[in-house]
């Protein structure tokens, strides 16, 4: 009998992470990475002072963890390499105990039939080379490509989905922009420069897999379609300029190789195109992904700015846009993000459209809360909204499947409560809870909705 929401064969139900977010920063030898530095310098940044050593422990728990994910009939999960543990200073010398952690991990979720996807960055850029200017350098590329090859050398025999980066535009903008990411530095020409040797690193990870190795390898973008207030050409402007800085400007060059024409522009205009090198074109185009992960938590409504900026201030995107608090958008409450989730179909009808309908999944979506310790019944946290959260996705998402968008499957963000950047612990989003003092792992509501739903492949309304 066919459900309401049935999905294509083999559609990957699972979950994503990270590994500064949930190894524990004090567990092992790893060399440190900009989170280390950073806590170490301004604790107070940080939800209630929390760094990252203190998290949900799966460096030496990752046996119980995978068994909680084969509970719930997860058939992929994506975590993440840390960069500084695998390579301690981020070049040189591989630490023979990454090595084996992460073959043990990586082991342990096959015997266990749930396909490891694996991230080679998300966010933890290893201290030395932040020392030496980080992406800012274009000496770390290089670093990155050997650090990508080392990590395909070794367990490209079991990893077959790569990912080069988890959402290339978050440091761009909390480094380099908006101030909540390590250099902390306010300047968008560097802005600009980070982004762009960001994807040069990317494509250069991208053609060593493809000379070597047959399988795939993407990128993961959050994508927030980019919504106008009006159809008015002020506020179509500024949406279209919005769209072009925060999703564009890493879209295009993963999946067309090359970046949009009116950026370029624009940005010409502006005296901030970034240098480049001649071979970089050729290095783009040739090297496109074969897979992308769109994580998708909210859109962005964009309005004409009301006043010009002072053009003796320094040039930021923000010159062009202004957000718009639309009047009765749906909000999470206990977060304060818009959930608009017919916004996960438009992504996809847009890929398919003028991305020719690259291959993809929801690489992360999801639903924080604050003090979920509130909705705790009998033991487990009743999480009902998060269900109606992941149902209303799919839904939209299901329906792009049937309009022939190439979605491959859904992961949710997170498997477990973990550490979150300077949000540390304030916003809950996983599958399980975990007691940060006895580290003890409970399923919530939601795990049981999703094993279900996972092991269905699909649900009814
Ligand atoms: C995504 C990141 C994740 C995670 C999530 C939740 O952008 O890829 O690493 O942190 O956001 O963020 P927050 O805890 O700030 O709500």
């Amino acid at each position: 009998m066919s459900l309401d929401y049935q999905f294509p064969e083999n559609f990957w139900w699972g979950s994503a992470a990270s590994a500064t977010q949930t190894e524990g920063g004090e567990n092992g030898p790893k060399g440190k990475n900009i989170w280390d530095k950073w806590y170490e310098s301004e604790p107070n940044r940080f939800f209630e002072n929390i760094g990252p050593e203190v998290t949900s422990d799966f460096y030496n728990r990752f046996k119980e963890d995978i068994a909680n994910m084969k509970k719930i009939h997860h058939n992929s999960f994506r975590l993440s390499i840390s960069w500084a543990r695998l390579i301690p200073g981020g070049r040189g010398d591989v630490n023979p105990e990454a090595v084996d952690f992460y073959s043990k991990v990586f082991d342990e979720l096959i015997r266990n039939d749930i396909e490891p996807f694996v991230t080679l960055y998300h966010f933890d850029m290893p201290l030395e080379l932040q020392e030496i200017g980080g992406w800012e350098n274009r000496e770390v590329t290089e670093a990155y490509a050997d650090y990508a090859e080392k990590a395909f050398e070794l367990f490209g025999d079991r990893v077959k989905k790569w990912f080069t980066f988890n959402e290339p535009v978050v440091p761009v903008e909390g480094g380099y922009l908006y101030d909540f990411h390590y250099p902390n530095i306010v300047d968008a020409k560097k802005a600009i420069q980070v982004g762009y040797n960001t994807m040069v690193a990317h494509a250069k990870a991208v053609k060593l897999y493809h000379e070597n190795y047959d399988g795939k390898i993407g990128i993961v973008l959050n994508l927030t379609p980019s919504y106008p207030r009006s159809q008015n050409p002020a506020d179509l402007k500024a949406s279209h300029i919005c769209d072009l800085f925060f999703n564009r400007s890493f879209l295009d060059p993963a999946v067309k190789g090359e970046y949009p024409q009116d950026l370029i522009d624009l940005l010409a205009e502006y005296n901030q195109l970034p240098a480049t090198k001649p071979e970089d074109k050729a290095l783009l185009k040739e090297n496109l992904v074969d897979l992308l992960g769109v994580n998708y938590y909210q859109p962005r409504r964009v309005k004409a700015r009301d006043s010009q900026p002072n053009p003796d201030s320094p040039f930021m995107p923000d010159w062009f846009f202004d957000n718009y608090e639309m009047p009765g958008r749906k909000m999470n409450p206990y977060r304060g993000w818009e959930i608009y989730e017919k916004g996960i179909y438009d992504i996809m009808i847009n890929l398919k459209e003028n991305y020719g309908n690259i291959e993809s999944f929801i690489s992360e979506n999801g639903m924080g809360v604050q003090n979920e310790e509130r909705f705790l019944v009998d033991g487990r946290i009743e999480d009902d909204y998060r269900i109606d959260f992941i149902k209303d996705h799919l839904k939209w998402l299901h329906k792009s499947i049937q309009e022939g968008c190439n979605v491959k499957g859904y992961h949710l963000w997170t498997f477990m409560d973990n550490w979150s950047w300077m949000n540390a612990y304030k916003n809950r989003y996983g599958f399980y809870s975990v007691d940060l003092k006895t580290q003890q792992r409970t399923a919530k509501k939601s795990a049981s909705w999703f094993a279900e739903a996972s092991e269905k492949n699909g649900f009814n309304d």
